[in-house]
């Protein structure tokens, strides 16, 4: 076998938009971006610029021809600003020069000047204005108003959650080049090829047809290229377009930092009642999500807190209403997790808010209160196949937390000002996109005449392994050595109409079209060895083929050239649609997930109280990864997402000012480092296998970032026992910063 599999990352050989060979005639593009978070743009003089050296062209709203819209589920979103300037860092003009240096010393020259408008930076202002991206929507279980009463604790409170920089290696970048009859082809750094294709044609006034989008890798993108791809797409698109010459953008970091999305930042108030014993009777809640300046994703990341708003928990009567709130910022959008995080983390608050009034411990109310098999969530879907339970007890039993927690306490009575706190994180992550139209996947396979095997699918590959995943797959499905097979890059024209790689669906969807595809050319192989023997069954193990068991003396090349010269089709295409999904929005209730990821970590932290830093030792996970599909991915899935968790619940911290973000480059914007990763200790759950996903797997991507939120309570845990007469705020990120200020009383 010719095909050199060696993962070219490691060799540093792997081709990313920016290092695809530059083609002749390329152009550079820069984005000239508002410098006010909400005003009428006045006057926007453009001629000095016209003028720089190496300018080629410089496009405003007006040059495009077709609509200055680029919103995909509310289309409230220009391209470019034309009249009014929503937030600091929304693209207004484009300039495209012979090289990138040119391009970025024109954009000091362009002028613009604003009558100033009144901006919104907070969400609970938003909304109490009436600044709204959608109407609130409002989940009910039960009925909380007649249970208060019955309560033995009742606790109300208040939940903030900030955002969070994707910090993907490669920043947002295109490159697209103008082909025949006006075919332009782009290459960009996206999650979804096909809403770059749509958004495009849009920009342009085009038949989607004329526009192809090709897709190799993306060094990352953990949700921040599932919508926010598309504008610089869009702008290179236009510069072809007009100017008939390649036209590349690639943001610099401070640039992606300023200009796009992040997590959503949430401010939450909750209420919770419990009975005697410590069970949840009811729980109500407001979110105020902060949306910025546009919808993009936003009502569907709303609608995942939702449905995740009660987590694990079993709550007979809930009622929680959320507000999509517009404030003058950069949209913010998808982010690993998608609104899941923000809901789970207000749910552990309440209880360990509870736990702090009732004096029940806290592991013991999460634990009394765990989900069991046929309970109802708010919105209706009763739980299958739970494995919230095992994973709780065989985590409890792993880290030996009992035992550890009464090392910790017999530590902080010793020690003064160093002190040691736990917690326990139990997960429960819905699969499947709740836009139930995006879970499907499509496939293109062909087998070329000497065995090897092409693969096409709308997975992309961005560093999370889709690719090995559907190779194994394929493997299985053909039962042939996955050395012949080989992913081929994403492409619209090969596989069209795709779902955004995400929701953690890419492998179960993209895989399972893939192996519908496969077994199609299988049966038709199965049926020419049938034929050509005479003979009943035909099975095909590891290349070797089996007539009614008997091996049959022919190989698969020979195989593969017999079909071909019998003009068998080696190819074919297929579709998967997961079944059973529905959800009915008027009446907010149905079966939105295929199924249900669970698990539960186990956090151990050590706080530094005169100083206010913090140390997270270590973190014991046991997951429940269905029957994975690959051992070392899904570990790296679930390590690098309690790592990007725990990095939102510690030091991760946007920080503007009136719409400025100064946290805007990676030395003002601190993120989990080596140094800064606990020891993790990683369990999958044996013998649980997934009947609803392809090979009997579970989707990885997503759930494993809750278990970031434990750290969190570890560390007010361990603040608690420096200090316990001061009230805890449940507000994060828990910057040494701020834990400092509630361990001591400073100015
Ligand atoms: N994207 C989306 C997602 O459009 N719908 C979803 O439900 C979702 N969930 C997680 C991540 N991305
Ligand atoms: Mo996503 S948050 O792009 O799965």
């Amino acid at each position: 076998m010719k095909n050199d599999l060696t993962p070219p990352h490691t060799r540093g050989e792997s081709i990313f938009v920016d290092d695809i060979p530059e083609p002749e005639n390329l152009l550079h593009a820069a984005v000239f971006a508002s410098n006010i978070a909400h005003g009428k743009i006045a006057n926007l003089d453009i001629s000095e610029a016209e003028k720089s050296e190496g300018v080629c062209r410089i496009l405003i709203a007006k040059d495009i021809p077709g609509e200055n819209q680029i919103g995909g589920v509310i289309q409230d979103e220009e391209l470019l600003a034309d009249e009014v300037a929503d937030f600091i860092g929304q693209p207004v003009a484009i300039i495209l020069a012979e090289t990138k240096k040119q391009a970025r010393e024109a954009l000091t020259k362009i002028k613009i000047t604003y009558e100033e408008l009144p901006a919104i930076f907070d969400p609970r202002e938003a909304a109490k204005k009436g600044s709204l991206i959608a109407p609130s929507r409002t989940f009910t279980l039960g009925d909380v108003d007649s249970v208060w009463e019955k309560c033995a604790t009742v606790v109300e409170g208040r939940a903030d959650s900030g955002g969070q920089e994707h910090i993907y290696f490669e920043t947002q970048s295109a490159l697209a080049i103008p082909g025949e009859s006006g075919r332009i082809t782009i290459y960009s750094s996206t999650q979804s090829p096909t809403l770059v294709q749509r958004i495009t044609a849009r920009i342009l006034g085009y038949d989607m047809n004329l526009i192809e989008v090709d897709v190799k890798r993306l060094g990352g993108a953990f949700g921040g290229k599932e919508d926010q791809a598309n504008p610089w797409a869009a702008f290179c698109a236009l510069g072809a377009y007009h100017t008939g010459r390649p036209v590349k953008l690639v943001l610099g970091r401070t640039e992606d930092m300023q200009m796009t999305g992040k997590r959503h930042p949430y401010s939450t108030d909750y209420k919770i009642g419990l009975n005697e014993e410590g069970k949840i009777l009811a729980f109500e809640a407001d979110y105020y999500q902060n949306s910025g300046a546009s919808a993009d994703l936003s009502t569907a990341i709303l609608g995942r807190t939702m449905f995740h708003a009660t987590n694990v928990y079993y709550v007979p009567n809930v009622r929680i209403t959320a507000y999509p709130c517009k404030t003058n910022l950069a949209p913010f959008t998808a982010f690993r997790g998608f609104g899941a995080p923000q809901g789970m983390f207000v749910m552990e608050c309440a209880l360990s808010h509870a736990a702090d009034i009732t004096d029940i411990p806290i592991s013991v109310l999460q634990k009394k209160n765990l989900l069991e098999e046929g309970d109802q969530f708010p919105y209706g879907m009763r739980i299958e196949r739970s494995q919230i339970k095992r994973s709780f007890d065989e985590v409890v039993l792993n880290s030996k937390y009992e035992e550890l927690k009464n090392k910790q306490e017999i530590f902080n009575e010793k020690h003064r000002f160093t002190k040691k706190g736990i917690a326990i994180m139990p997960v429960c992550f819905g699969i499947s996109f709740t836009t139930t139209m995006l879970n499907q996947a499509g496939a293109l396979v062909h087998i070329y005449t000497d065995g090897s095997v092409s693969i096409s699918t709308g997975a992309i590959e961005m560093g999370q392994g889709v690719n090995m995943k559907i190779r194994t797959i394929a493997a299985h499905a053909l039962s042939i050595n996955i050395n012949r097979i080989r992913i081929e890059s994403t492409n619209t024209t090969r596989v069209a109409n795709t779902s955004p790689t995400a929701a953690s669906s890419g492998s179960d969807l993209n895989g399972k079209a893939a192996e519908i595809a496969c077994t199609k050319i299988i049966e038709r192989l199965r049926n020419l060895v049938s034929e050509k023997l005479g003979s009943g069954l035909i099975t095909i193990k590891d290349e070797i083929i089996y007539s009614e068991g008997k091996k049959v003396d022919i190989t698969w090349e020979e195989l593969i050239w017999l079909a071909y010269t019998k003009r068998i089709n080696l190819s074919a295409q297929a579709l998967y649609a997961t079944p059973r999904i529905y959800f009915d929005k008027k009446k907010e209730k149905g079966r939105p997930f295929g199924y249900h990821v669970y698990g539960t970590a186990v956090t151990e932290v050590t706080v530094d109280c005169l100083r206010g830093t913090y140390v997270v030792d270590k973190v014991h996970i046991v997951h429940d990864a269905g029957r994975s599909l690959n051992y070392l991915i899904d570990i790296g899935q679930t390590e690098g997402g309690l790592l990007q968790g725990i990095g939102w619940m510690t030091i991760e911290e946007l920080v503007y000012d009136n719409g400025k973000l100064l946290s805007s480059a990676l030395a003002t914007y601190k993120f989990p480092d080596l140094h800064f990763t606990p020891e993790i200790d990683v369990t999958f759950l044996e013998d649980a296998d997934n009947p609803e996903a392809v090979m009997k797997s579970k989707a990885i991507g997503e759930p494993p970032f809750m278990y970031g939120i434990g750290t969190y309570f570890a560390l007010k845990n361990a603040a608690r026992s420096f200090r316990k007469d001061k009230e805890w705020e449940y507000s994060s990120p828990l910057t040494p910063e701020k834990l400092l200020l509630y361990l001591h009383e400073l100015e």
